[in-house]
């Protein structure tokens, strides 16, 4: 019997899923989270967010993290739920492109943590940057523009690095620091993102990025798995210096350190796997080892995306190309107005989580052509910079009807910008932590015409970093692994959860998508006012 744990470092929390395999035998032994706005409340955050002036920026605190690493294990090691001795290899997933900045101090600490000691007070004075960029931060248009002017337009740099260049990006953060601070930044002596962080701290010694991760950095060259030299020049000066080598998704970058041993029981022989960020985990964690099918992950942001054998870039440039776990490739599309919108329209109408789902099956498919566009935060796809969510035939006080149309926003929005994808799926794999509400599912089947499937183990990042954990093991033991393998028995859809599309829905939708692209248009570029036909539509 071997035991494998995938962590998921993400927005809000950090979780451990954790797998015996033995041959065909396979089940999940543990699942736990620590949530940081409730169990790390000291550090201030708000749905892991250090709360900021400017709507623009959004920092956290890379401390938090490893606290949660520490307190996560101290919880594994108290509880016994399983025997930590024999855990084989850990993997892990974290938030993409977010980055954490070490000064000379880092490597020989962290190399040499005291076992009797905390992790936390042994952090102190190794960060060149206290606070760390995330995804959500989309406060570096003007740093974008430059890179892109500089590599040669924004075709260019996504031909090159799989993305144009994207506010949130590594590169575009990164140049923001050094433009900022230049002492902070002749300071740093390595960048890391958070996966890498975190599998730093685990090994004690500096992990590597791999192609998957790398990919959201708009600094890797898709094609070579490899820094792109004139995407490190266009960013900051010095930077190939700075940042870790990039290496396969299922490289080994060495054994737990003494300090998690020592402290907690875990074996000197425990591998750790190189992390991999949230996305591509979860494109493992649901099984996607092949083409013809599409996920969508219902989390703090929502993302759809599929494997690619080949890199394909999206002609609208509102997509990105990431590396896959498999060495492959993986499409995605990333909207930041997921799970917070959800919750702030639960809120706002005074609901908890049933009564949400309540309002959805006592709601009429299509609202009466309701619009709502829910940028409450600043949005990724399409790119808004002006938050604020904006209503066509709707006031923000008709309770049932904004969950609706919050609902049906996301699912139509996610239908509308993933054309490029080329994909028209007959099946989409549902994961992330709003998946497990079926009237969600139950609309997005209908706007994707396609039949929506549940997983048993809902943390698919988690979950597809432990089965990396896995595949890493075998591959480093046996120099093969089959992914079919891996995943068997766990990545697989629960088939009585299958929700299928209405033909009779299918066909209002599409009319509906319509109309939500001329709202989109009318409130991003002024274009035609779409009310005469939401009118038309209320009517039929
Ligand atoms: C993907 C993205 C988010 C984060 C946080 O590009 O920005 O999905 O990975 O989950």
């Amino acid at each position: 019997m071997a035991i494998y744990m995938g962590l998921d470092s993400s927005t809000q929390s950090l979780t451990a899923v954790v797998i015996e395999i033995d041959g065909d035998e396979r089940r999940v032994l543990d699942q736990r989270s620590i949530r940081f706005d409730e169990e790390l409340a000291s550090y201030g955050c708000r749905n892991g967010v250090l709360t900021h002036s400017d709507p623009l920026v959004a920092h956290s605190n890379p401390v938090m993290w490893a606290e949660a690493l520490d307190r996560l294990f101290a919880v594994f090691a108290a509880e016994g739920q399983f025997p930590l001795d024999k855990l084989r290899a850990i993997a892990g997933s974290g938030q993409q492109h977010g980055s954490v900045y070490f000064n000379s101090e880092a490597d020989p600490r962290l190399s040499s943590l005291d076992p009797a000691r905390e992790l936390v007070g042994q952090l102190e004075g190794i960060f060149s940057r206290p606070t760390s960029p995330i995804w959500m931060d989309s406060s570096t248009l003007s740093e974008c523009e430059a890179i892109t002017a500089a590599v040669g337009g924004s075709g260019e740099l996504a031909s090159l690095t799989g993305s144009k260049a994207f506010e949130r990006f590594t590169g575009p953060q990164i140049r923001k620091f050094h433009q900022e601070d230049p002492e902070g930044y002749d300071a740093t002596s390595r960048i890391h993102l958070v996966s890498s962080f975190m599998a730093t701290l685990l090994a004690g010694t500096d992990a590597p990025i791999d192609p998957g991760d790398g990919a959201g950095m708009n600094l890797m060259n898709l094609r070579e798995k490899d820094w792109a030299p004139a995407a490190l020049e266009a960013t900051a000066p010095g930077l190939s210096g700075k940042l870790p080598a990039i290496e396969e998704s299922w490289s080994i970058i060495g054994s737990l350190s003494n300090y998690w041993v020592e402290r907690y029981g875990f074996s000197p022989a425990t591998r750790v796997v190189c992390w991999s960020g949230d996305n591509p985990c979860s494109l493992v964690g649901v099984g996607l080892v092949k083409p013809g099918r599409l996920a969508i992950s219902l989390g703090t942001s929502d993302t759809l995306f599929g494997y690619l054998p080949e890199p394909r870039v999206d002609p609208a440039m509102e997509g990105h190309t990431f590396g896959a776990p498999t060495g492959d490739y993986m499409s995605l599309i990333c909207f930041k107005n997921g799970s917070l919108a959800r919750e702030k329209i639960c809120k706002a109408s005074g609901l908890d989580w049933n009564g949400f789902s309540a309002a959805l099956r006592e709601t009429p498919p299509g609202n009466g052509g309701a619009i709502l566009l829910p940028w409450f935060e600043p949005e990724i796809t399409p790119n808004v910079q002006e938050p604020g969510a904006r209503r066509y035939g709707l006031s923000e006080d008709e309770g049932p009807a904004n969950v609706r149309a919050v609902v049906e926003a996301q699912m139509m929005t996610m239908a509308i910008h993933s054309r490029w994808m080329g994909v028209k799926p007959e099946s989409i794999y549902a994961t992330g932590g709003a998946a497990c509400n079926k009237e969600i599912l139950h609309i997005m089947a209908q706007v994707f015409d396609a039949a929506v499937y549940q997983f048993e183990v809902g943390n698919s990042a988690a979950l597809g970093a432990a089965l990396r954990a896995y595949h890493a093991a075998e591959m480093e033991t046996r120099g093969s692994s089959s992914w079919e393998e891996v995943i068997a028995g766990f990545a697989e859809p629960v088939a009585e959860s299958r929700i299928a599309p209405e033909p009779e829905l299918v066909a209002l939708y599409d009319e509906l998508k319509e109309i939500y692209e001329t709202c989109e248009n009318h409130a991003l570029n002024g274009g035609p006012d779409p009310m005469e036909k939401i009118d038309a539509f209320a009517r039929r």
